[in-house]
């Protein structure tokens, strides 16, 4: 799968116009990021796991948080999967910010192949060029949606940024 593919959370119905719309406003997105022949694909989730008025603010720990959200992940964050479509969640952050995760104990950088964002803001996925330079990893995911990582998009993510 080759392209940039959005989907919010909130009506599966309304799924590919949604895409549709996304792809039309976020023109070289794609090409703009680094891994070539890569893609994302974003797609809103399902509207039984959307939870309305959801506002950032994650709590300050985790017990007491529960998974009742789409993809097991918790209402108010965002959620990060080695596998694609919400699958093997490896990695759920307690407050928004900018993460190195080769900085991570295990790393988790080159892992990540899909993105749940349930929390208060947009997230920007980045790769590290090597150089010197943190390289956007497709658009911005929006909260309410899941973004799936293909080709040269997939398992390159070193970093996140994930707005409050
Ligand atoms: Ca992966």
């Amino acid at each position: 799968m080759e392209g940039v593919s959005v989907r919010r959370v909130t009506n599966l119905l309304a799924l590919s116009g949604v895409a549709i719309a996304l792809l039309a406003a976020l023109p070289g997105v794609a090409a703009a990021a680094p891994a070539a022949g890569g893609s994302v694909r974003l797609a809103p989730m399902p509207a039984a796991t959307h939870v309305p008025g959801h506002t950032a603010a994650p709590a300050a720990s985790t017990p007491g948080v529960q998974p009742n959200s789409a993809f097991g992940c918790p209402d108010g964050y965002s959620c990060y999967y080695d596998g694609h479509n919400g699958t093997g969640m490896i990695w759920v952050p307690l407050s928004c910010g900018f993460y190195n995760l080769f900085e991570f104990s295990p790393p988790l950088n080159d892992q990540i192949s899909s993105i749940v964002n349930l929390g208060g803001g947009a997230i920007q996925p980045y790769n590290w060029d090597g150089v010197g330079s943190w390289v956007p990893v497709g658009p911005a995911v929006p909260v309410g949606f899941i973004a799936d990582y293909y080709g040269g998009f997939d398992n390159v993510i070193d970093a996140v940024s994930i707005n409050c």
